[in-house]
């Protein structure tokens, strides 16, 4: 059965693919998973309706016969799980793997999340300057860290994974209108890797193209 997802009617980020649903779209053209997108108002995101499917009234979800997911890193470790291709088949490289999922999304997401919160909704507060220079250097921490694990390495831990797909998505953030991640010629680098994948190619073109009214 054809799994639906879900995604912003009208994307805040006008098509730079930073929404959430990306993630998800991304991880099914990796596996060559075809699916449907059923595009939600914000209006429309919090009705019953749709919080039958997610309780915060967010996108993405995800749907496969009575299979109802939410949560992007649930519905990317679904997907992984499910088909070949986003986890190494070696026990414990597959835990690895697992583990730079959460990393992405609970140790270096939350400071860049910190980080967008401010930008747009505190510009106006006295403190403003101040906080986002201390967010802004949280981030940094966690950028040297990462920098320094990747080293010289294509991916996080061998192949290309789910927790490189995370990661890559986490780190996309910083890009719009922010020189953070330049500051880091190597995380720059790894995330043009993963954007430079055609399935990250057809994820982002299939995104894109509603902001421009060609839905595909
Ligand atoms: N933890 C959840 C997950 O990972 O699925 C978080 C989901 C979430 O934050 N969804 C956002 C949403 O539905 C869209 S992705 N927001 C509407 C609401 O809460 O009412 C976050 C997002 C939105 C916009 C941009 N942008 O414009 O750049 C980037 C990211």
């Amino acid at each position: 059965m054809t799994p639906i997802i879900t995604a912003f009617e009208l994307s805040p980020d006008g098509g730079k693919g930073l929404a959430r649903d990306m993630r998800v779209r991304w991880a099914l053209e990796e596996v060559g998973q075809p699916y449907k997108v059923r595009l939600v108002s914000f209006a429309a995101l919090k009705q019953p309706a749709h919080r039958s499917l997610n309780p915060f009234g967010q996108i993405p979800t995800y749907q496969q016969g009575d299979l109802v997911l939410f949560e992007s890193g649930a519905i990317v470790l679904h997907i992984a799980e499910r088909h070949a291709g986003l986890l190494p088949a070696d026990a414990n490289a597959r835990a690895r793997a697992i583990t730079w999922m959460f990393a992405a999304l609970n140790t270096v997401e939350p400071p860049i999340l910190d980080w967008a919160t401010t930008k747009l909704l505190e510009r106006d507060k006295s403190w403003y300057a101040q906080r986002l220079s201390i967010v802004e250097d949280r981030i940094r921490d966690r950028l040297g860290e990462l920098s320094a694990r990747l080293g010289a390495a294509d991916w996080l831990d061998g192949a290309f994974s789910a927790g490189d797909l995370l990661m890559v998505t986490v780190l996309r953030r910083l890009t719009v209108s922010s020189d953070l991640l330049a500051e880091y010629p190597d995380l720059s680098a790894y995330v043009a890797r993963g954007e430079a994948r055609p399935a990250y190619v057809r994820a982002f073109a299939a995104q894109s193209a509603l902001a421009e009214g060609k839905p595909g």
